[in-house]
């Protein structure tokens, strides 16, 4: 390990100072100045992700044209494997080739230091790749009868869907590029700890460190699912799995997922959001609270997914219910934090009043109003999440096209419009080059906010109408669905509008990429610094830095919510299936789970 040619005192480990350190114009002091190893692969990991987007835009488009019944291009037939090539290259590709991107640039920049082993990081990068190039193969294969191969399993891929073994193969090392990454940062956080022992963690290499252990924890579901169950069932090596397991196994991951796909984001709305509205944070320890607490609590929720399995006993739900309700308090105080840190910045910039503030933020710039708007459509989306986690509600919305309406609010805008507002900073730092054309990015990022405001708005009344998600002719034989206020063919107008928007606008955006890709170097690039807080790290109590405390916690949440659960399926349907009892069970009944519960009990007393 070396350090880098040019470091950045701003953001360092916070122990600078307090002072405000606002981004300057200076030359030769964006990223790939200062890393230029480093730049060279967020440089590939984000080009890959935009290669994903394009390809999963693609099928998103064709999809909502098909569903509303505007213009069928495919049969019928091949919807599901349009639907996986959608979710699959979207929810898991673009996302997170993504997020590897910034989160590399998060740890070099903050620990201002380079990575331990530039070939380590390019391993992981290629693992991901393959991976990729492995579970795209048996996806695409599905579209044509000529190979004799297909993963129509959607992004959920539980069982009794069954997908290629390539598919699964894909998804692991995929899997394990992401922890050997988590690796990469880990290293370069101990390395310099013991060159700063007594200096706190810097705050971006905070929110990596803490979102990785989420994952690890989170991925442990999936990697069970696969290489216990949906693997050896694929290859033939088992004849039967029980689907209420991998059901539950994927959702013990599956909701923590979009935590993985969210906290990055957040981490742009902390870092960079404040810093382009003119201001500093708002508190540095608040920011902390907030990473721990999706650490502890991202992951004994799953079974918020699973309201309407009958094989699992409503008490278990309703402990992921309350657990659910508790997690929204961290996206909660992240609403107070970023918005107060935006105020600050438009009070810096001369904003006044109680509202009046809102006119001074930078609204041509096109960093600040995608992540703004993302925020603001993360505000209605949070609000469908919390319907969704309401057992009883949840009854009303599920598998219907509400919940597609709450994930493209989430991880279609909250996520996806902040990365790509981001990329609008991240591209020139880890080029060199500036953004082709700013307008057009303007114009890009307001164009997502209307189409998705048509898009999901219609979604969430059209699911409340009984419309069904994952159908590709919801209408089935001439079936009428009521609708109370306007008329389904209303929906479907603005469903289908609002997806050609949308397409429209990820065409700009990559064009705008590409452009930018291929441009010359001309102009400047804006020096690679964030502000420091206005309330900084030595306001945190040091316990939050206790990364072993917060992981023993997440853990002990997780054997806490999922063991009786696990232990009452495997007993009902058996560990390798199959069959399961399909009505609902009731805790009055436990069979070996009460077994389980009395040595509990038993070590606990
Ligand atoms: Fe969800 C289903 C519950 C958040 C994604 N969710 C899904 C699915 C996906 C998904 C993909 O309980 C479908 C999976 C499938 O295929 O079946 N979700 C929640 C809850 C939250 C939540 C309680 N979801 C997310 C996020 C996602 C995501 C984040 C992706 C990134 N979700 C559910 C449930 C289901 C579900 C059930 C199952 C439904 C079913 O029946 O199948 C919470 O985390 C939400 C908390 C958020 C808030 C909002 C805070 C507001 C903020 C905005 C600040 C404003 C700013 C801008 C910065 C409380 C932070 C200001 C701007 C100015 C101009 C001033
Ligand atoms: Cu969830």
């Amino acid at each position: 390990m070396s350090t880098p040619t040019k470091t950045n005192d701003e953001l360092g480990s916070g122990t600078t100072g307090e002072t405000a350190a606002l981004s300057s114009a200076e030359t030769g002091n964006a990223y790939i100045d200062q890393f230029p190893a480093e730049a060279a692969v967020i440089r590939a990991a984000f080009y890959s992700s935009f290669i994903a987007l394009a390809i999963g835009g693609i099928f998103g488009f064709i999809q909502t044209l098909h569903r509303t019944d505007i213009v069928q291009v495919v049969d019928s037939s091949t919807y599901y494997t349009i639907l996986t090539a959608h979710g699959v290259f979207l929810v898991i590709s673009f996302t997170i080739f993504f997020l590897v991107g910034v989160f590399t640039w998060a740890v070099t920049t903050s620990l201002e230091r380079e990575v331990e082993s530039i070939r380590f990081t390019w391993t992981w990068y290629g693992l991901m790749v393959l991976g990729t190039i492995f579970a795209a193969v048996p996806i695409l294969a599905g579209f044509t009868d000529a190979i004799d191969m297909s993963a129509d399993v959607l992004f959920t891929f539980y069982a009794p869907l069954q997908a290629h073994p390539l598919f699964y193969i894909g998804l692991t090392l995929f899997v394990i590029g992401t922890w050997l990454a988590g690796a990469d940062w880990f290293r370069s956080w101990l390395a310099w700890k013991r060159e700063n022992p007594d200096e706190r963690i810097p705050l971006p290499t905070f929110m990596v460190l803490t979102t990785m252990i989420m994952w690890y924890i989170a991925t442990l579901g999936v990697a069970v699912s696969i290489l216990v169950f949906l693997l050896p069932w694929s290859l033939g090596l088992i004849e039967t799995v029980n689907p209420t397991l991998t059901r539950t196994l994927f959702w013990f991951f599956g909701h923590p997922v979009v935590y993985f796909w969210l906290m990055p984001a957040y981490m742009m709305w902390y870092l960079l959001l404040p810093k382009f509205s003119g201001g500093r944070l708002f508190s540095d320890p608040l920011a902390r609270v907030v990473f721990v607490l999706f650490l502890l609590l991202s992951t004994p929720v799953g079974i918020h997914h699973q309201y309407l399995d009958p094989g699992i006993s409503e008490g278990f739900k309703f402990i992921a219910m309350t657990n659910t309700m508790f997690l929204l308090l961290p996206s909660l105080l992240t609403a107070f934090t970023v918005v107060a840190s935006m105020e600050h910045g438009a009070r810096q910039r001369g904003g006044t009043g109680y509202f009046g503030w809102l006119k001074a933020l930078p609204w041509k710039d096109p960093v600040f109003t995608g992540m703004a708007l993302a925020g603001l459509m993360f505000a209605a989306g949070g609000f469908s999440g919390m319907i969704n986690a309401g057992m009883n509600i949840n009854y009303l919305v599920h598998n219907s096209l509400w919940v597609p309406g709450h994930f493209h609010l989430t991880v279609g805008t909250a996520v996806a419009l902040t990365f790509m507002a981001g990329a609008y900073w991240f591209i020139p730092q880890v080029t060199g080059k500036p953004l082709a054309s700013k307008p057009i990015a303007l114009v890009q990022v307001v164009l997502w906010f209307i189409g998705m405001t048509f898009m999901s708005n219609a979604m969430h009344r059209a699911g409340l109408l009984g419309i069904p998600r994952r159908t590709a002719e919801p209408w089935y034989n001439g079936f009428e669905f009521e609708a109370a206020i306007g008329t389904v063919g209303e929906l479907n107008a603005q469903i289908a509008l609002g997806g050609t928007l949308l397409t429209l606008s990820l065409v700009l955006f990559l064009v705008n990429m590409l452009i930018t890709a291929f441009n010359r170097p001309t102009g400047t690039v804006e020096a690679n610094t964030i502000p420091t807080p206005l309330s900084g790290p030595s306001d945190a109590p040091k316990v939050l830095d206790n990364l072993k405390l917060w992981t023993a916690i997440g853990l002990v949440l997780v054997i806490l919510a999922y063991t009786l659960p696990l232990a009452s399926i495997i007993d009902r349907g058996g560990l390798f299936g199959p069959g399961g009892d399909a009505f609902p069970v009731t805790t009055a009944d436990l069979g070996m789970t009460q077994t389980v519960l009395e040595t509990l009990i038993m070590v606990v007393a």
